[in-house]
């Protein structure tokens, strides 16, 4: 993706904004946040370069947390609204940012056909293993047997394995973050940011006031950073296994990756060899007339 570049980059100063946090002391959101205007800085990619989307949800709430152009939409339909854009206007980074609840339960639909699709932006999924904005509800990623408040003898349904069902609609880019390692996650935004097609960035964050089960100092003790380990992120089968398998120990950082495929713009057949973009090909239309008919 072509990232336009300045000679004077931004800094964290440029994506402040005044609006107040008000997630929970020791929410994975903060984290997150800090990573991703992080990465964006360390990219050169100022607030008014990029497209920033948010989902209904705490992480949401994120939207005017930060500086810069930002959509905040129904829950579980950023997916789409993101995809739009980045159709519209295919030089501009888009990041979409969804819950666990509005990705895999609201909007799953939605994250089956950006995978298949290769649209060429970012998903970060902030991964609480609940539903948090709702008073920690179970999600389709809370652990079936887990008491929630809305599912106190735990959920019946079976949790979703959100790895191998990503996993298995060939995505060509799949990472893993944990909200404790701002480094890490800053590293691997990057990345994602500069992937051809579809991105899926799964941020496993801390919850503390619902989320009892996967707390940060879990988290801080099983996840590692597959980077230490001279792992190679080109096999799609060892990937998926280390993914899904969470026992013991968390593998996060970049866990597969593959460019060779080309992304759902490339393969527009109508938009092949244009010199401009859709956004550029909108033509002003009198409907005054029209609207007449209307009054
Ligand atoms: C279609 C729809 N269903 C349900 C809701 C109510 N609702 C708002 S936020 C939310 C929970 C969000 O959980 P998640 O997506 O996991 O994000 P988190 O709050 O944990 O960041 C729910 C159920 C809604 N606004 N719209």
């Amino acid at each position: 993706m072509p990232i336009p570049l300045e000679t004077t980059g931004p800094t964290m100063k440029d994506y402040w904004s005044p609006v107040m946090c008000t997630w929970c002391d020791g929410c994975g959101d903060y984290g997150i946040l800090t990573a991703v205007k992080q990465a964006l800085v360390e990219l050169k990619i100022a607030p008014w370069q990029t497209l920033l989307c948010y989902d209904v949800g705490c992480h949401g709430n994120g939207s005017d947390k930060l500086s810069g152009y930002r959509f905040h939409g129904l829950h579980g339909r950023v997916i789409p609204f993101a995809a739009g854009v980045k159709m519209a206007n295919p030089t501009l980074p888009v990041i979409a940012f969804g819950g666990d609840g509005a990705t895999f339960s609201e909007g799953v639909g939605h994250i089956v056909h950006a995978v298949r699709s290769h649209y060429p932006m970012v998903f970060v999924l902030h991964n609480n293993a609940n539903y948090g904005l709702t008073t920690g509800q179970a999600s389709s990623l809370t652990p079936q047997n887990q008491p929630m408040n809305s599912a106190p003898n735990g959920m019946p349904e079976a949790t979703i394995n959100s790895m191998d069902f990503i996993f298995s609609l060939e995505p060509t880019f799949v990472a893993r973050g944990f909200s404790g390692d701002i480094k890490h996650m800053t590293y691997i935004l990057k990345e994602a940011i500069k992937h051809r097609g579809f991105a899926f960035v799964d941020m496993l964050q801390a919850c503390p006031t619902y989320n009892k089960f996967a707390t940060h100092k879990m988290l801080l003790e099983k996840c590692y950073r597959v980077e230490d380990e001279k792992y190679d992120p080109s096999d799609p089968v060892k990937a998926r296994k280390l993914a899904m398998d969470t026992e013991k120990r968390i593998a996060t950082g970049i866990l597969f990756r593959r460019e060779d495929i080309p992304n759902f713009n490339e393969r527009l057949v109508p938009r092949q060899g244009k010199k401009t973009r859709p956004v550029d090909e909108v033509e002003k239309f009198d409907v005054s007339e029209m609207m007449k008919e209307f009054r």
